[in-house]
This record gives C-alpha cells, structure tokens and sequence, in this order.
C-alpha cells in the first residue's frame, strides 16, 4: 500500500452533491447524489473539513457535510488531516459483497471485494450475459486524490468467480478525466450503436457540467471493438441547447433500444430535473431519445418525453427500464418519476410517485398506455426493476416512504400491472429508527417454487443491513435480516442490490472504510 495514500471519510452526501443546499420542494430528495434543481451549487461539494476520520471512524461516516463554504479541496487543507494513531491508515475503500451458492433454505456463501477508494460498490448493474459491473462513482487517478475524482466502471465477466479488483476485464474512466461528474451512476446494457457488430455501452455522468450549466449532465458511449472497450474510443452527447439546463441531471438512468429499427440502437436517457421551464420555475423531468447511427450516437436529442401534468418536482426519468414486460416480444418502456403527480378530475389530488408504461408496439410518443400509482408522497419509483416469481415476470418498485421504512410492491404485467398485494414486502415495524429506509432491492430464484427477496438499506443496524424474505408457492415470509450477511455489517452495506444473472447476488458497501 503506497504510503502517501490520504484518510478519507467523506459520506455519499459529503462528496457529490451540496447536501446542505435547501430545496423548497415538499419531498426531500430520496437520492443524495441528484442535484437538487434549485440548488446553486449542484456540483459536487469536495472533502470534509470538520469530520475527522481518523479519531472517529463512525462519526465521520455517519456525519454529513452541511458546510457548502467549505474549501477543503485545496492542497492545504489535505495536507492538514490529523494521523493520530500512526499504527495503522485507513482508506475509504468502499466494497462489495458476492453472495453465491444459495440453497433451498436461503442460505449462500459470501466473499468480499474492497474496492480503490470513490465509493466502489455504489452502483451495480448487469450490462449482457457475459459481463457485468460495478462502478466507484468517486475514483481517482491516481487512487483517493478527491481533486482528480474522474470515477470509474469496473466490468467484471459472469464466468469468472471475482475475488479481488484485478479480477476487472475492463476498467473505464470519463474519456476527458472530468472530475466530479458521477461516471457510472448508471450504465446501459450492451447494444451496437454503431452498427458495426460490437456492443457497445453508454454509460452516465449526470452531475457533469456543459457550460456554465453545473450537473447538466451527459452521457458517454464507448465503442466496442475486437479488444473490447477503451476511453479512445468513445463520444459524448448531451441534450441541445433548446433543453439543456443547471442541475437536469441527464444520462441519471439509461436504457438502450432500436427503438426506429433502423438496425443502430438508440439510446433513452432520463434527468429528473430536465425538461422544458415551468411557469414559476423547476421542470416536471424528462426522458430523451438520442439516436444511434454508423457515425455513433447522435450528440443531441431527436425527441423527448414528458409526463402529462405540468408541475415541477415529479422527478421523471429518475428511473427506467426497457424489457419485454408483457411477454408479446416486443419492448416495453417503463419510466419512473419519484414525485410523479396523478391527472385525476377536479385536480391533482396525488403526487406520490409513479411508473409510466409505453408499451411495445406503439408510439412512445404519444403518452403512456398505462401508468400505476401507490401511496401518496411514498416516493413510490424510487427504485423499478424487472424480476421474476415463480417464473412469471413482474415489474418491482420502491417506495421508501411508504410506511416505516419504504416497501417493496410487485406489478403484474399480464393483469394490467395490477398489484400483488399478497406479496407486499414489508418490513416489521418494531425493529430500528424512522430514519431507516430502504434503499435498492433484488431477488434470486432458490428453487422451483421459492423466490428470495432481499432489500437493503444503509442506515439500519450499526453499518447497513439486508433483509430477506421467501415467496414460495406465491405466499411471502415475514422480512428478516438475511442469514448470509456478515455478522457486523459496515460502510452502508446495503446500498445496493443485485442479482448479476450468474446465481450471485452482490451487495455494495461504499462507504466502507477499510483498516490496514
Ligand atoms: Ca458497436
Ligand atoms: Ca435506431
Ligand atoms: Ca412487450
């Protein structure tokens, strides 16, 4: 271990967004690492000056920086962090857990992987049945230099059991080294932009700047070739000068399709900020289509999308999926707005989050061919996912705010995404403290008739915590702490959730802050 490396413990909150910036919206914003749209400084406030990592590890986790003058970025102030105890260094590694092998009864094997600094762990996502990755938002180069903080994408492959960072196939870096632009936030699954017979894979920085326009955001494609995938080969492309703003936070969810069948695929690219300025202010979000071609991706918009009523702070496009829902093999659109408001008669009497479908087969842009709704300010498509219960397809979505500690509510395709309230996942109410949310969701297939679910949240326990619960002949457990978790989790385990399609399911801690 190099000994120059530098102690840090900043929280998510801390190093990317100006957290103590006010927001004049009812809701508080579910995702620490979005900009807030009336914020003045969206962008990334850098280090912590009156955490102190080393004498208190946990406080200095736990602590958020609500200090937006602080310039503790400068050379001076890293230099100025205390070393109290010099008989051992500790590096915000951040880190992942592996959980593979389960058995019928729930139970798995894990294994740890500690990442390079920058919140490794933060996102995890799946990009084809051969690769998947795990993106460290923070990264530096050189490694925990906060001020050279490009993030990076580590591409892992299936059939390779991952037992440390080397394991990476590709690692890939924001092609200008723009620091401070939440590289790898969000990644697409692998499509041929191009057209050239090489997947490709666009990949999010939402908190980037263009301009003067601070997390306006854009997104990154790379080019694949023979070789695989490299930072020399790849484009940019961000919204056009008729849509793009301060704090749109583009590229925060991607999904890619041929959408026109022109055999180059396109990309769709939400920003729950973006869209056109609303009278009085703010934007409702907005989804934006960015069309693949030989040439690469186009490097603005063709068209957008844009939920039905017109009021700020609904938040669409924070989330979105493209799959074949209903199983007719043809794609479907799902976008989630977290804020998203309900066009009721008599006015808009709800706004607690909600999914747009855009079914396959029809035109996008004509509006939405169904759209579901839950419980009012529950925040409700803070999180959507695709899973599978007893072989059935369902689309999945959080709503942190439903309840104590946020449920998980399952939406069945074929039955006009009617709820399946029998298999509401809920935590009991007993166990932690209100502050305690759920953050991110997966589930795993344990046996013919068994599904596990497992959800996670940073702030339950001491560290963060995963609970579990089975549906097994359609009928769900009660929601416990999983078995397989490590006895004192640390570092926000829990983070994030999922299932990478190999039979793991793999758990982020990125706040981890590793002894050596
Ligand atoms: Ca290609
Ligand atoms: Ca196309
Ligand atoms: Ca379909």
């Amino acid at each position: 271990m190099p000994a120059l490396l530098k102690i840090l413990a900043i929280t998510l909150c801390a190093v990317l967004i100006a957290c103590g910036s006010s927001s004049n919206e009812e809701n508080e914003i579910p995702d620490e690492n979005i900009p807030a749209e009336d914020s003045d400084t969206a962008m990334p406030d850098e280090n912590d000056e009156d955490s102190n990592p080393v004498s208190d590890t946990d406080s200095a986790v736990e602590e958020n920086d609500e200090d937006e003058n602080s310039d503790a970025d400068s050379p001076e102030n890293d230099s100025e962090t205390p070393e109290e105890d010099s008989d051992y260094e500790e590096l915000q590694t951040g880190g992942i857990y592996i959980f593979s092998d389960f058995d019928k009864s729930g139970n798995a094997q894990s294994r740890e992987i500690l990442g390079n600094g920058g919140f490794f762990g933060f996102s995890i996502m799946t990009l084809s049945d051969k690769y998947w990755a795990v993106s460290a938002i923070h990264e530096s180069i050189p490694a925990f230099d906060w001020d050279k903080a490009t993030g990076k994408l580590y591409i892992f492959e299936k059939e390779k059991k991952i037992e440390k960072l080397e394991d990476a196939a590709f690692v890939l870096n924001h092609p200008d080294k723009s620091v401070n632009v939440g590289f790898g936030y969000a990644a697409t699954e692998l499509c041929d932009i191009n057209g050239d017979g090489f997947d490709d894979i666009a990949v999010s920085s939402h908190l980037a700047t263009f301009n003067n326009l601070s997390a306006a955001g854009e997104i990154v494609v790379f080019y694949g070739d023979a070789s695989g995938w490299k930072e020399e080969n790849s484009s940019i492309s961000r919204l056009s000068s008729e849509y793009i703003q301060k704090a749109d936070s583009m590229s925060q969810s991607l999904a890619c399709l041929d959408y026109d069948g022109d055999g180059f695929a396109d990309i769709f690219a939400g920003g729950q900020n973006a869209g056109p300025e609303l009278t009085g202010g703010g934007s409702q979000g907005m989804v934006a289509f960015f069309k693949g071609s030989a040439q690469g991706l186009s490097e603005h918009e063709s068209w957008v999308l844009l939920p039905e009523v017109e009021e700020k702070g609904q938040y669409f496009g924070s989330g979105m999926i493209i799959d074949d829902l209903d199983g007719d093999s043809k794609p479907d659109l799902a976008v989630a707005g977290w804020g998203l408001r309900e066009l009721r008669e008599g006015g808009y009497e709800h706004f607690g989050g909600g999914i747009y479908i855009y079914s396959g087969g029809t035109d996008w842009q004509k509006g939405a061919t169904h759209k579901i709704f839950w419980a009012d300010s529950s925040q409700f498509g803070s999180v959507i996912k695709t899973v599978e219960i007893g072989g059935k397809k369902y689309l999945a979505s959080l709503a942190p705010k439903d309840n104590l500690y946020g449920t998980i509510s399952f939406f069945d395709p074929l039955e006009n995404f009617e709820p399946r309230l029998d298999l509401l996942f809920l935590l009991p109410s007993y166990l932690y403290s209100d502050d305690n949310k759920i953050s991110d969701f997966d589930m795993i297939k344990l046996s013919d008739d068994t599904d596990l679910i497992i959800a996670g949240g940073k702030n339950f326990g001491d560290g963060g915590m995963i609970f579990c619960a089975t549906v097994k002949d359609g009928t769900i457990s009660e929601p416990k702490a999983c078995k397989f978790q490590p006895e004192t989790p640390e570092g926000g385990f829990g983070y994030s959730v999922k299932n990478i399609g190999n039979g793991e399911i793999v758990v982020g801690k990125p706040e981890y802050i590793h002894r050596f």
